[in-house]
């Protein structure tokens, strides 16, 4: 117990924090800290919601299927070594990132660039507005098509390549620094693509959760299974309206590349079972208002009804419910 306060306690910097333990938290976690030789001058962290620091043994298995052990840091919430993190990545679910982020800024470095990377759009919105107080600060956001699996609580299993997206929305420019390390992820099989404007990569991938999340949900089915022609007109309807709203939020979408992208990744995760799908089963909180529900929300703004995406909501809110 000793030595692993004194190694605590010489635990210098901390540039990068992420906020949010789930699978894509602790994969970026493994992906970000795997080259240091030693687990104590690793400068990757995550911030827990306690106010004190722990440590916390967690396993990796990479695509290789090598296994991976490290001694993490969670720092607390009272921590003051939150002052030395300069970027930090937030991929707590869409709904809780308001509340996990927005106190916390005050404590991090001035000049901490924050990315968030969650399903759905919205959050953004308020932390951006919470920003305007801090303008040393920025603000990017990203979306990632990484797959990683839970296995347990702390063990962590990389299961499929994909692409992580990332653009600058306000505020301070991330620092060459940064954006060259979270680049330099690039070399490991993941692709990071830097993209601006960001909003149109993520309405992209907005209208992939809109469409395959709360189908599968309420029909209880794998994400394959939604390429049947049974679903093919309420799929178009989702998609139409999603893309007029997105025009009325000045982001052209060419409705032919959405739905080509929305049935190939259908077909490339043919086998598994969508967030929604997974957070319904298991009676959690699922991501619907931030997902058809800021299609909804954009589109009052506008004028524009949306009574396709407006019943998914309707029914997943009456599901999670239940
Ligand atoms: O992001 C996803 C999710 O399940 O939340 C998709 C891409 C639909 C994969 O299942």
């Amino acid at each position: 117990m000793t030595s692993i306060v004194q190694s605590l306690k010489q635990t210098n910097i901390a540039p990068i924090a992420i906020l949010g333990a789930g699978a894509i938290g602790q994969l970026m976690y493994h992906k970000l800290s795997i080259n240091t030789q030693e687990p104590h001058t690793n400068d990757v962290v995550f911030i827990g919601r306690d106010k004190q620091t722990a440590l916390q043994q967690l396993s990796f298995i990479d695509l290789k299927q090598q296994p991976h052990e490290t001694l993490a840091t969670i720092l607390g919430t009272d921590d003051k070594r939150l002052a030395q993190v300069e970027l930090l990545l937030v991929c707590v679910k869409a709904y809780q990132v308001e509340q996990a982020l927005i106190p916390l800024l005050a404590k991090l470095s001035p000049q901490c660039h924050i990315v968030l990377l969650h399903n759905g759009l919205g959050p953004h919105l308020p932390v951006a507005a919470a920003l305007a107080k801090y303008p040393e600060k920025g603000l990017s956001l990203g979306t990632t098509s990484q797959a990683a699996l839970k296995l347990n609580q702390w063990q962590v299993k990389h299961s499929g390549v994909g692409v992580t997206q990332l653009g600058h929305f306000c505020g301070s420019f991330m620092s060459k620094e940064l954006t060259a390390r979270l680049t330099a992820l690039q070399s490991d099989n993941q692709t990071i693509e830097w993209h601006q404007p960001v909003l149109p990569v993520l309405w992209q991938k907005l209208a992939i959760n809109a469409v395959v999340n709360p189908l599968t949900a309420l029909n209880q089915c794998a994400n394959g299974q939604l390429a049947a022609t049974e679903y093919q007109s309420q799929i178009s309807a989702i998609i139409d309206e999603l893309v007029q709203v997105a025009k009325c939020d000045g982001i052209t979408l060419d409705k032919a590349v959405i739905s080509a992208r929305v049935y190939q990744v259908i077909e490339l995760t043919s086998a598994n079972f969508s967030s929604m799908y997974q957070d319904v089963a298991h009676n959690r909180l699922t991501e619907i208002n931030e997902i058809n529900g800021y299609i909804c929300q954009q589109a009052k703004a506008h004028h524009l009804k949306v009574p396709n995406n407006q019943e998914l909501v309707d029914k997943i809110l009456k599901l999670s419910q239940s």
